[in-house]
């Protein structure tokens, strides 16, 4: 772990990026090192006293960026012994081939994970779940949200709707809603996933600890039972920089335009 007082922040007079408030500049001039990698991973930033020293600003400017780099997951600071620049996320892979729960998909890697309660409960159907569960009059849509970590990193959002004949009572889940449905029979076994990319926004941000504007994945997934119903519909915001989605793909007889788009 590399000292900086003695290395990139004690080089050569700093020109900070213009523009904005001062404690804006000194955030991106510090971002910006730890792009270019002239900082990285595990590096401890000099002390306040001296950074604001080096930067010619005021210490309170000094504080305002590094809680606000902190806040971003950028850098992390430990009690007592100072601010370092955060470690990198794990890199986890989910391969497309394979309907897998996100618990599965964890344990296979050894990784454990735990989930924060963002939402849960049986609530009116939007229209958009309406249609896609083909829900009935009288059928509630049981919503459940959860924010997906792996000990201390945040990996994903997941909002999943099921008709609340499937999940009468969404409180009864405790680890895996895919555990739960194959206890009660409903287990998916098909599902039809869509990928895009997305910057994310203040609120998603905050919650995955990375920083407003960082590139995310939107994925939806309506899963079916062996019946042909629907069952779920889960939107999921992945942290850009955690999660590669691998297909594998086969030379077929489907032609130039593929096969059956769905
Ligand atoms: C995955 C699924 C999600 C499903 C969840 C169940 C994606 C993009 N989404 O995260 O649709 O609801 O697994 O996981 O893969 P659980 O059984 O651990 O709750």
């Amino acid at each position: 772990m590399a000292d900086l007082s003695n290395g990139f922040f004690a080089a050569g007079p700093v020109v900070l990026p213009s523009g904005g408030p001062l404690y804006l500049q000194l955030k991106r001039w510090i971002e910006d090192a730890i792009q270019r990698g002239e900082v990285g991973p595990g590096d401890a930033l000099p002390s306040e006293r001296d950074l604001a020293h080096k930067v010619d600003v005021s210490r309170v400017t000094v504080r305002k960026a590094v809680t606000q780099l902190v806040k971003d997951g950028v850098l992390i600071q430990r009690h007592g012994s100072g601010t370092f620049v955060a470690p990198p996320a794990q890199r986890v892979e989910q391969l497309l081939s394979h309907l897998t729960s996100f618990t599965e998909d964890m344990a296979r890697r050894g990784m454990a994970v735990r989930a924060e309660w963002l939402e849960r409960g049986l609530y009116l159907p939007s229209p958009e779940e309406t249609m896609i569960l083909g829900l009935t009059s009288g059928e509630q849509a049981a919503r459940i949200a959860r924010l997906r970590l792996t000990g201390d990193t945040p990996l994903a959002i997941e909002r999943a709707s099921l008709s609340s004949r499937v999940l009468p009572h969404p409180e009864a889940i405790e680890d895996s809603l895919y555990e739960h449905l194959d206890k009660t029979g409903s287990r998916p076994v098909r599902a039809i996933q869509r990928i895009r990319a997305a910057n994310l926004g203040e609120r998603d941000a905050e919650l995955l600890q990375v920083p407003v504007g960082s590139a995310g994945l939107n994925i939806e997934r309506t899963s079916y039972l062996a019946s042909g119903r629907a069952i779920e519909y889960t939107r999921s915001i992945y942290r850009g920089d955690t999660y590669d989605f691998v297909a594998e793909l086969r030379m077929g007889d489907a032609g130039p335009n593929g096969g059956d788009a769905t």
